[in-house]
């Protein structure tokens, strides 16, 4: 047992470092840099780079203590067949997933833009989860991955935080998960759903979770390592 507490709101967020897990939400090319998927949907993209260096913090704290780090993309196979056609059809974007821009298919798997940033490049160790919806949960084997290593708290970061980490952590919650999530890990294209998103997780007592900053959560997990 490596118990710890970090500060959070609606409260403190109690955990032992052997059963929580780092989940660092589609840190990708894709919704990260000009060119792909988040481009095409009318986005400035900028917005979300914020997010990158807190990531990078509680990342490079979450491997010195030694904590379960899991990273998702979102995607689709090359053919397609994972893609459902309400979500190829949505929308009007300038370029629709599958089709080919500055950083390959836009939003296929194995494609430069659907590859993880290099800041928070996945090092062995830490499963990558390919989802081909918004959560995390959704037709992935992600809940067996944490069933196995015992895993009962998230702590959840990245992009965007109305959309897959909203959704992903909405998910966590009905599966009987703690998750909480760092405000400055998390980015979206519009900087009032972000302000929103984070209201609703931890009103009515913390509905679906928890909200800190990466600052408090490094503190706390480092103080959990050592036992202080
Ligand atoms: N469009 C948008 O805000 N997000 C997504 O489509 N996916 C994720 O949030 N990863």
């Amino acid at each position: 047992m490596r118990k710890g507490t970090i500060q959070a709101e609606p409260y403190d967020f109690e955990f032992d470092l052997d059963s929580t897990a780092l989940i660092m939400i589609d840190m990708q090319r894709d919704f990260v840099e000009p060119g792909g998927f988040g481009e095409t949907l009318g986005n400035d993209v900028s917005l979300l780079r914020s997010s990158i260096e807190p990531c990078k913090d509680l990342l490079e704290t979450a491997r010195k203590v030694g904590m379960f780090v899991i990273h998702t993309r979102e995607g689709h196979r090359p053919d397609l067949s994972d893609l459902q056609p309400a979500k190829r059809d949505r929308g009007n974007p300038t370029l629709k997933i599958g089709d080919v821009g500055p950083m390959g298919r836009i939003l296929v798997r194995g494609e430069p833009g659907h590859d993880i940033i290099p800041e928070l490049y996945p090092i062995k160790g830490e499963p990558v989860v390919d989802k081909p919806g918004k959560g995390a949960f959704y037709e992935t084997d992600l809940l067996g991955i944490l069933r196995n290593r015992n895993i009962k708290k998230l702590i959840v970061c990245g992009v965007t935080t109305e959309v897959c980490v909203h959704t992903t952590v909405r998910e966590a919650n009905d599966r009987g998960f703690d998750a909480l999530v760092p405000a400055d890990c998390t980015a979206s294209y519009f900087p009032e759903f972000k302000r929103v998103a984070l209201e609703m997780i931890k009103a009515q007592g913390g509905i679906f979770g928890w909200v800190s900053d990466s600052d408090k959560v490094v503190k706390g997990l480092e103080k959990a390592s050592t036992g202080s």
